[in-house]
């Protein structure tokens, strides 16, 4: 069955996504102006001519990249898989291509970024991914979204589409191993016929190799979310939520609202309760240096989830219950029979916790750590409520997220308002 390719992606729950390319020079600053957020779009937001952006080329030599460095830092950081920009919109290739100069094989640094990080990923057992921008190529005369140096009445999408990305996705998915998935991005008003082709090629390159719901027209094996977003409402089929942990996914020397270490696992339970996969953003500067608070906020976060790793991997989307709860998230291993408790807002004495709507029986209520809980389940007929209370420690375990597990009599079902 085709579905069985799904299975690493189900399983994997949290990547790592990489927004790296020349945007990551500038970083967001250019001729005095400063873009505060999405700095990869540097070239058509401060509509730079492409004479001029490309000049970046002539400067990118990173000579602090490493690509085990980043592969062991995702491991270490709990994630499974790792999303890396092939090329993003500028147009620009961080790989070795044959049929455009455009690529970092032109760059004092002159050596194939993609080959580094697949490698990186087959010695280190990581699922590597290729992020490729198919629609908007703003080096191409003929790609989309370049509408400063080339006149769009006279571009012939077409044209760039058999002569840069097709043989350009076809190139990644020949030369480079095992590719887990391809990441597609904003494919706007791509003709169908175009995007089954670049769907078609992909398969018969690599028929494993998933394709993200950015194709367009439902041709991805799974749906993508909205950037930055989390759905209100489980989902069973396979999906994902791309979120960058400041305002920018490309590297920026401004911006450094990061997002704490709690608020990542906030998001990391929500999105996993409800059935989906976190893909992560870190976008490295010029010298290929991650920064230094996006990986101590992904260090704390991977040391929680060494610890409760339990609740997060293996598990199925949650069942929708019928109200928010205001102590935190829940998720859910279909195979053990174990609902759990994400308790990130602790309660106050006397350190009770209330869920409402389950309605299948508990045989057990503890800690992760294994530490029994009291528990109280109960039905009040004349309402028709089911409760569950559970007692916390007085003394708050984790601040971040302390882990409940309720072990289930049966298949979990929960009430409906
Ligand atoms: C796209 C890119 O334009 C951006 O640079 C970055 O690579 C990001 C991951 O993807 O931006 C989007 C695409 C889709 C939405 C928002 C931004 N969306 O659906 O809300």
């Amino acid at each position: 069955m085709p579905t069985d390719k799904l299975k690493w992606f189900r399983d994997a729950k949290y990547g790592l996504f990489i927004h790296w390319g020349l945007y990551a020079i500038p970083g967001g600053e250019w001729d005095g102006k400063f873009l505060p957020r999405g700095t990869e779009w540097i070239m058509k937001r401060l509509a730079i001519p492409l004479r001029d952006y490309r000049l970046l080329a002539e400067q990118f030599c990173p000579d602090a990249f490493d690509p085990y460095f980043y592969v062991r830092r995702a491991k270490q950081w709990g994630m499974k898989y790792l999303v890396f920009t092939a090329k993003h919109h500028d147009g620009f290739a961080m790989f070795d291509t044959k049929v455009s100069d455009y690529s970092v094989m032109h760059t004092p640094y002159g050596r194939d970024i993609v080959r580094q990080l697949a490698d990186a990923c087959a010695a280190e057992g990581l699922t590597f991914c290729v992020y490729y921008s198919q629609m908007q190529d703003w080096e191409h005369p003929d790609g989309n979204g370049n509408t400063l140096d080339y006149d769009p009445e006279k571009q012939d999408f077409s044209r760039y589409f058999y002569e840069k990305a097709l043989p350009q996705v076809r190139e990644l998915l020949t030369n480079y191993g095992r590719i887990g998935m391809i990441w597609f991005d904003t494919p706007y008003d791509m003709p169908i016929a175009l995007c089954r082709e670049l769907a078609d090629a992909v398969r018969a390159c690599q028929p494993d190799c998933l394709i993200n719901g950015r194709i367009g027209y439902g041709l991805g094996d799974f749906r993508e979310a909205a950037d930055n977003s989390v759905p209100l409402l489980s989902r069973p089929d396979p999906w994902e939520s791309p979120m960058t942990l400041n305002r920018t996914w490309g590297y920026s020397r401004r911006d450094d609202n990061f997002k704490s270490p709690s608020v990542v696992l906030e998001n990391l339970t929500r999105v996993v309760g409800k059935g989906g996969n976190l893909l992560l953003n870190v976008g490295p500067d010029r010298h290929g240096r991650i920064p230094e608070r996006s990986d101590e906020v992904l260090c704390e976060a991977g040391r929680w989830l060494e610890k409760n790793g339990e609740s997060i991997y293996g598990t199925s989307p949650a069942p929708d219950f019928p109200y928010l709860n205001p102590w935190g998230e829940t998720t859910y291993n279909a195979q053990t029979l174990t609902l759990y408790l994400h308790v990130k807002q602790y309660p106050p004495a006397p350190y009770r916790l209330r869920l409402l709507g389950l309605e299948t029986p508990v045989t057990d209520v503890r800690l992760l750590t294994g530490e029994p809980l009291v528990y109280q389940q109960s039905y009040d007929p004349a309402r028709d409520e089911r409760r569950l209370y559970v007692t916390l420690p007085e003394k708050c375990p984790d601040a971040d997220d302390t882990v409940v597990a309720v072990s289930l009599a049966g298949e979990i079902s929960t009430q409906k308002l």
